[in-house]
């Protein structure tokens, strides 16, 4: 058995000695946060490398979620997709709008966009898909529609850092994107989280709603919150962007050695690269199908524990059965979500994880069959 136990993800972690470095500014200036120096650098070398012409920065993916609702006027009801983790959904609560849940494709687990008219009313202000597992939705017909209505589209984009199609940066979509720094994510700043969109006007109401809604120094002219990130998080995003290539290109191997075992198990569904797009790997999920397989992803999950071994169920409960809901949002409403829901499992993966591990995993997944 592994010395440690394996979690579904461990922060990526750079040198010690190249985080001290960056850090050693700070210990100059003495600015500590409120848009500082390594906010600023930040800031400009994600615009770069996402490729997207503004970028907003703030203490976490959850607060960016919520400044893009309040900011850009949400209100009523916001179609967006069940099968996501918690802070989807409940920014669009937190921001005092309705959501209105729309099911998935069986595929790539994103927002079915042939079933999104059918659920606009006269109350439907934006559309909220996140492209889940790092899994690009369909963007050109999700934006034909938003048009032919009138609505707002904000993505969660939690789980794309570094995805392109057709080397277009997957955070140039909609009116704004989110993305997650936290530190599981394959890019991070310890805590953290990024808006990124095409309007300059927007620049300057995101920076006074991480402040308190405040333009200038003294008045507050919007209501807003502290949603600011600290120049030590900065710093780690500085550091860990030299690294973001060769983090990829580890979990691309992981992936393929997990495929190498599991793709042509029957029962077994895993993801599949798609020509034109860099994946960024974010997380492996596995669909199961107990009656092909000989087991229920819960058993092999059970499994996995026993060996020390923790996978995560993600994303199950699908949000819209959150017992918050007390039953408002019925699961058959999105069937798919909940089929999918219910026999998902995401393995472990992440740089650093040796491939013998991988190989282990595995052997625990099919053994017991
Ligand atoms: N939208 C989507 C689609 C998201 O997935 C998320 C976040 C958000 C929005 C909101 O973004 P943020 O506000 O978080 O920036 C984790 C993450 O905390 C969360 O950021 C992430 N999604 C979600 C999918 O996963 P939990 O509740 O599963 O975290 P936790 O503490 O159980 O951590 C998972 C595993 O990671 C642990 O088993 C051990 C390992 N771990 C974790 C931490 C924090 C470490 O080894 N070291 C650590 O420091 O939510």
């Amino acid at each position: 058995m592994s010395p440690e136990p394996i979690h579904v993800v461990r922060p990526f972690l750079p040198p010690l000695a190249e985080y001290v470095q960056e850090l050693e500014s700070i210990w100059e200036t003495h600015h500590l946060t409120h848009s500082g120096p390594k906010h600023q650098a930040l800031t400009a070398a994600l615009a770069d490398y996402l490729s997207v012409p503004q970028v907003s920065l703030f203490a976490n993916g959850h607060l960016a979620l919520e400044a893009a609702l309040q900011t850009l006027g949400v209100t009523g009801e916001v179609i967006t997709t069940p099968f996501t983790f918690a802070s989807t959904t409940q920014a669009i609560v937190h921001s005092g709008a309705t959501p209105v849940f729309c099911d998935i494709t069986a595929d790539s687990y994103v927002m079915d966009p042939e079933l999104i008219e059918s659920l606009i009313t006269d109350r439907t202000s934006a559309i909220l898909p996140v492209h889940v597992y790092g899994n690009l939705c369909d963007h050109a017909r999700i934006q034909e529609i938003a048009d032919a209505h009138g609505l707002k589209v904000i993505y969660d984009a939690a789980h794309a850092f570094g995805v392109t199609k057709d080397g277009i940066g997957v955070g140039s979509y909609g009116d704004v994107s989110m993305f997650s720094f936290h530190a599981t994510k394959v890019f991070h700043t310890i805590e953290g989280g990024g808006l990124t969109f095409a309007d300059e006007r927007l620049s300057q109401e995101f920076a006074a709603w991480r402040q308190f809604g405040q333009y200038g120094k003294e008045d507050s002219g919007a209501i807003g919150t502290n949603a600011k990130l600290t120049e030590f998080g900065a710093a780690m995003g500085l550091v860990n962007l030299r690294h973001i290539d060769a983090t990829i290109e580890a979990r691309r191997q992981l992936t393929l050695r997990y495929r190498e075992h599991l793709a042509s198990v029957p029962g077994l569904s895993l993801g599949e690269d798609i020509p034109g797009i860099r994946h960024n790997y974010a997380y492996l999920p596995v669909v199961f199908d107990p009656e092909e397989f000989g087991r229920s992803r819960d058993d092999v999950l059970r499994d996995l524990a026993d060996n020390d071994i923790y996978a995560r169920r993600y994303f199950h409960p699908l949000t819209s059965q959150f017992s918050v809901f007390e039953g408002r949002f019925p699961a058959e409403q999105t069937p798919v979500a909940a089929g999918i829901a219910d026999r998902v499992l995401t393995l472990p993966l992440y740089a650093g994880l040796p491939a013998s591990e991988v190989d282990r995993i595995c052997e625990v997944v099919l053994a017991g069959r």
